[in-house]
């Protein structure tokens, strides 16, 4: 058995965190023979809600959970830790403007950064949940200097995950067929998935798709649309297909995605022309515990500007915190 790895959850007591905790002591995230010790923070008022999931998680007697932290202080819950999923963020209530949302959880997300930077392990994992995640993971990421930009994603792989299921579905194909579909830009209807260098049980999925009508009236609205319409029928926003999405992305980080392409938010490079100084999400490939850029593909006229787009969004959520980037 290997020595337990840290894993702290933001926003703990909350839906999501509900359909994660479980499945990562059960050891879907880091698999059979990695023991775990989970920090679960959350607001005061949750603590009791939290004390409730620890007793479940005790009473799974899941035989990797050595050890169940629960706190309401960011420094408790990120002592020594090797990963980080922070989900946990204010969500919109009536009659907040977006500039609102966008600022009350800048400073939620810059209260973690500090306290990563100061008690984290230097290499620890991050990837960040709660919305908007593209800039929430700008701004812990700038609260913490003294670790690489390396350590800091956001999550985009729900996206990916909901377009992959799509085009599979679209053409009678198990999902497991689909290969090399990226998801680029923001986590909001910017995104831009796109399955032009994508592959569907060996055929390229622009050919297998034929009509270019469906991809720019149907798939990309529908799955930009996703998260509202799973609201609509479900009377809640996504929680278990984004938890599950949450542990793909980070086993992929850690674990190695075995050449797949999947797709990330990371601190742009300036590659495929995107400006630098905000968090855009990019087809890559893991191994070895590190991300790496896949580089080189064709960004046609249409691509550039749906690029454009979640470019524009994202550098206006960025003036809309830049006070707290410095
Ligand atoms: P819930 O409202 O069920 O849970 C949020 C939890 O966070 C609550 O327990 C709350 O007390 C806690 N919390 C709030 N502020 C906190 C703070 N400063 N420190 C620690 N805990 C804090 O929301 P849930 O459905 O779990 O969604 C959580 C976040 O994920 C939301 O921001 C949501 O918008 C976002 N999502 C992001 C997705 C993505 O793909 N990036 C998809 C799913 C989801 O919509």
């Amino acid at each position: 058995m290997h020595a337990p790895k840290r894993i702290a959850v933001t926003g703990a007591a909350g839906q999501i965190g509900y359909a994660l905790l479980f499945r990562i002591a059960s050891g879907d995230l880091l698999g059979p023979d990695q023991p775990v010790i989970l920090h679960l923070l959350d607001l005061p008022r949750a603590l009791g809600a939290l004390n409730g999931i620890r007793m479940e998680l005790d009473d799974c007697a899941f035989p990797l959970l050595q050890q169940v932290v629960i706190t309401d202080d960011p420094l408790t819950a990120f002592r020594d830790i090797d990963l980080a999923i922070l989900v946990g963020a204010q969500p919109r209530s009536k009659g907040m403007e977006r500039k609102d949302l966008l600022a009350a959880n800048a400073n939620i997300f810059a209260e973690q950064g500090r306290a990563l930077n100061a008690v984290a392990r230097r290499d620890v994992k991050v990837l960040v949940v709660g919305n908007p995640a593209n800039t929430n993971a700008l701004i812990a990421m700038t609260a913490a200097p003294d670790l690489a930009p390396s350590c800091f994603s956001a999550m985009i792989r729900l996206d990916q995950n909901r377009a992959q299921a799509m085009l599979a579905q679209h053409l009678h194909q198990p999902v497991d067929r689909v290969s090399q579909l990226v998801v680029w830009g923001n986590h909001s209807p910017t995104m831009y998935p796109d399955y032009r260098h994508a592959e569907v049980d060996g055929r390229p999925a622009p050919l297998a798709v034929g009509d270019e009508s469906w991809n720019q009236e149907v798939f990309i609205p529908t799955v930009a649309q996703r998260g509202t319409a799973v609201i609509e029928a479900r009377g809640l926003s996504s929680a278990a297909s984004a938890a599950n999405a949450a542990l793909d992305h980070m086993r992929d980080w850690v674990c190695g995605s075995a050449g797949r392409w999947v797709s990330m938010a990371l601190p742009s490079d300036g590659s495929y022309g995107i400006a630098t100084g905000i968090f855009f999400g990019v087809p890559v490939v893991c191994h070895g515990g590190q991300i790496e850029r896949v580089a080189g593909l064709d960004i046609n006229a249409f691509a550039r500007e749906k690029l454009q787009r979640a470019e524009d969004e994202l550098r206006q959520e960025r003036a809309a915190v830049e006070h707290l980037l410095h």
